[in-house]
């Protein structure tokens, strides 16, 4: 099989030497990973579809990679698969700006996507930390979400076509990127969020918005999480321009000015329990819908310091509190990760009762709890889980489906989570999607053990 594959994609994109493999072996955080029969890495469409069709021939298992960085083991092998990495799909069409979309490879990563179409006054409605390797085709195959959720939703809702080669090597496709199409099922939406195991996404064409050039950002130290959400809740309620809404805890802000060497944010005698990082962006200044926001929140809101910046290097300055978070943690241990959403009328409670839960499940371990707080999304990281890491995970999740929550708010379920689905999802869900997996992929080649354990 590794003959053909050469003969498909040229011997110079299979890579088989351990030396060369090793990146796409193991994921970002060093906690999943496995060796791969090869790394297959095609040029376009053509040659994802003849992989595929002769992974299928011979029921060799394949696990497609975009830039890797997956939280959740949902894109490296685990024993000796395929890695088919999309990487070289890295073509990007004109923007079309009189549908305000774009068209691009799936190994085109977030970065590079938004310079192409902040030059023509356009952007793309989802950014996060990883925008410099995470790739258009990973974003779309999980779903991403991060800092721009609260205005522009999930990734989902940026896709308006998708290109995929099936597991049998058929490719589906619908890009002419029609806002009205309701000609039969939606097979993008079903391929968003699949994870890998439905489809390997080649093309997408997306929705664009306007590029708002001007922007301010606020951090904003509060006494606790509750005090976090009545500050959201006033700032949602008279901002226009409100496009972020980022959560953070003392304890991550010391790590993160330990690594990076930045000064604390009110100085080092001034850590606060809570931190609330907000960003208005608009055509123009927003800066004074802001102020007079600010100026109107309630003595009851538990506000206890500011700061506000206009400028890019400013504004960075406060966005580097909450973008090193993830970094910062992973130079201190290798982390338990966990990504829950609950709804925001138990948030605050639910966030005292995890801080309990793992205190009492594992004493000696250190949590850090950051995240999106208008969609109630906490990313718990916990260093120094030891062995207690598997009951960390039951307790956690347990505890997060018990309140109504999502125990994969946004990084997906991967291998990571395959084992809880059934937490969040009901039997006739599972069975749903089980039937979706088999019609689609009956030989159960594409990512396996992911999302179904
Ligand atoms: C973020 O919001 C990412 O920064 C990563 O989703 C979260 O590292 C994490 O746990
Ligand atoms: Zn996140």
């Amino acid at each position: 099989m590794i003959e053909q594959l050469r003969a498909i994609v040229g011997p110079a994109h299979v890579l088989t030497d351990p030396d060369v493999t090793a990146s796409y072996e193991r994921d970002w955080t060093g906690r999943f990973g496995g060796r791969a029969a090869a790394v297959v890495r095609p040029a376009n469409t053509d040659e994802v579809a003849a992989v595929l069709r002769a992974c299928h021939e011979a029921g060799h298992a394949v696990v497609p990679q975009g830039g890797n960085t997956g939280l959740v083991g949902g894109g490296v092998p685990r024993q000796g698969e395929v890695v088919l990495s999309l990487r070289r799909l890295d073509a990007m069409e004109p923007v079309d700006t009189v549908a305000a979309q774009v068209t691009v490879g799936a190994g085109v990563t977030l970065a590079a996507v938004q310079q192409h179409v902040r030059a023509r006054g356009f952007d793309v409605g989802v950014d996060f930390a990883a925008r410099d390797s995470a790739t258009i085709g990973g974003l779309v195959a999980t779903n991403a979400g991060g800092e721009r959720v609260l205005r522009y939703g999930m990734t989902r809702a940026s896709v308006v076509g998708i290109e995929a080669v099936l597991a049998d090597g058929s490719v589906v496709s619908r890009m002419h990127g029609l806002p009205k199409d309701n000609v039969g099922y939606d097979l993008a939406s079903l391929v968003v969020g699949s994870e890998g195991t439905l489809a390997v996404v080649t093309r997408v064409r997306l929705r664009l918005v306007p590029l708002l050039t001007e922007r301010v950002t606020a951090l904003l130290a509060v006494d606790s999480t509750a005090a976090a959400l009545a500050l959201l809740a006033h700032l949602r309620a008279c901002l226009s321009t409100l496009e972020c809404a980022e959560v953070f805890y003392a304890a991550g802000v010391d790590l993160v000015c330990a690594a990076t060497g930045r000064p604390h944010p009110f100085g080092t005698n001034h850590t606060h329990p809570a931190y609330v990082l907000i960003e208005c962006a608009a055509r123009h200044d927003p800066s004074d819908e802001l102020m007079a926001a600010l100026a109107t929140v309630p003595d009851q809101a538990g506000v206890r310091d500011s700061a506000i910046a206009v400028a890019g290097p400013a504004r960075e300055a406060l966005w580097a509190y909450r973008e090193h978070h993830t970094e910062a943690i992973n130079r201190a241990g290798v982390p338990l990760k966990l990504d829950v959403a609950v709804p925001l009328a138990v948030f605050a409670a639910f966030e005292a009762e995890l801080r309990a839960t793992v205190a009492e499940v594992a004493p000696d371990a250190e949590l850090h709890l950051f995240g999106h707080l208008n969609e109630g999304n906490l990313h718990v990281n916990i260093l120094a889980a030891g062995d207690r890491a598997e009951a960390l995970t039951e307790a956690v999740l347990t505890l997060t489906a018990g309140r109504g929550g999502s125990i994969s708010a946004e990084h997906g379920v991967g291998v990571a989570k395959a084992r809880w689905l059934p937490l969040c999802r009901g039997a006739a869900d599972v069975a749903a999607m089980t039937s979706v997996k088999r019609a689609l992929d009956p030989g159960g080649i594409l990512n396996p053990g992911v999302l179904f354990a």
